[in-house]
């Protein structure tokens, strides 16, 4: 059993699952994201949804899933219009995760926004 690291993702889906395969990732093994899973690249919210997926990964809030959560409708609406959204959009490659985001069902966006909200900003490991 290993604990394994990552951060930085930014979008890059295929990327990730190319490496959990070099590392040989196992069920016995966990994963922290360590934050800015989305952003830039073409692919974040597939990356949050996989972590969310797997009960031995956990991701931890980096500052582009901070401005998301500060930019989109608490209430999973397809609109973005938090203090953030400017910032978020058009500063830090969030237009594409916004994209991603809209394709979502209704019911899809909230599952992935209440899990969010549950993910902390640090862990201490003892
Ligand atoms: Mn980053």
């Amino acid at each position: 059993m290993a604990t394994y690291a990552v951060s930085d993702l930014h979008g890059q889906h295929d990327l990730f699952i190319e490496g959990l395969e070099r590392i040989g990732f196992g069920e016995s093994d966990e994963l922290y994201m360590i934050g800015d899973a989305i952003d830039r690249g073409p692919d974040g919210i597939r990356i949050l949804q996989y972590v969310k997926d797997h009960k031995n990964m956990d991701l931890l809030i980096g500052n582009h899933e901070f401005m998301m959560m500060n930019s989109v409708d608490p209430n999973g609406r397809d609109v973005c219009n938090g203090p953030d959204w400017m910032l978020w959009l058009y500063g830090n490659g969030g237009n594409s995760t916004f994209d991603q985001y809209c394709q979502l069902e209704l019911k899809e966006r909230k599952s992935l926004l209440f899990w969010l909200k549950r993910r902390y900003v640090w862990k201490l490991f003892r």
